[in-house]
């Protein structure tokens, strides 16, 4: 995997907010599974597509899929992570989960989170992480402070809460109710 640099990574989140928030603002409308063509992004952005491909391919967390279709033409869409303002359904199959999954939040949504579980916020779905190291990156994003909550994910789907696992190895639910989340470590 090459490492992006500035400028790629810049046109990086540029995708990710097209795909994932906002299409129009580039003149694009994603279909029903999120996907647009190929050449309809390069063309929106004036990018070339050895440009898009180092970008797919370089991708930190290859939060870009692309995939052929009958006649040939390629379509791109975001993995996971989308806002629930864009009508994207990813179309996942529910998949069992591993027994415990990680959830990782600045410290100050401790309480909320504990007497209301995890919502998805402005998202589709709460992202869930296979292990901590994952989930200490996706809490600091937001704070140098961050709590762990430790997800009882084998009960909870006993319990008939399905689970899915996008293209990139994200776990997500649609909520995460409180009974299932015990508080981890804060600060490590
Ligand atoms: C919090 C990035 C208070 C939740 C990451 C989080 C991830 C609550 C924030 C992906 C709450 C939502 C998603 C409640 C949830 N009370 N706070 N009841 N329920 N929250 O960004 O999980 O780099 O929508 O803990 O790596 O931080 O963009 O979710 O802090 O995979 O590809 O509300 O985004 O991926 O924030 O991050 P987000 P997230 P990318």
């Amino acid at each position: 995997m090459t490492v992006l640099t500035r400028e790629q990574v810049r046109v990086s989140r540029r995708i990710s907010m097209v795909l994932r928030h906002r299409p129009e603002t580039a003149g694009l409308t994603l279909d029903a599974n999120g996907w647009v063509p190929v050449a309809d992004l390069l063309a929106a952005l004036r990018l070339s597509r050895a440009e898009l491909d180092v970008i797919v391919e370089g991708n930190d967390k290859s939060r870009f899929a692309v995939a052929r279709r009958d006649d040939g033409a390629e379509w791109i869409r975001a993995s996971q992570g989308h806002s629930r303002r864009v009508a994207v359904d990813l179309d996942l199959p529910p998949v069992r989960p591993p027994a415990v999954l990680f959830h990782g939040t600045p410290e100050e949504n401790v309480s909320s989170i504990r007497r209301d579980g995890l919502r998805p916020r402005s998202r589709h779905h709460v992202h869930l992480s296979t292990d901590v190291p994952t989930a200490l990156v996706v809490g600091r994003r937001r704070s140098a402070a961050v709590a762990i909550f430790e997800v009882d994910s084998g009960a909870m789907n006993d319990d008939g809460h399905e689970f899915y696992r996008s293209e990139n190895g994200v776990w997500l639910a649609v909520t995460v109710p409180p009974q299932y989340l015990s508080l981890k470590r804060t600060n490590p």
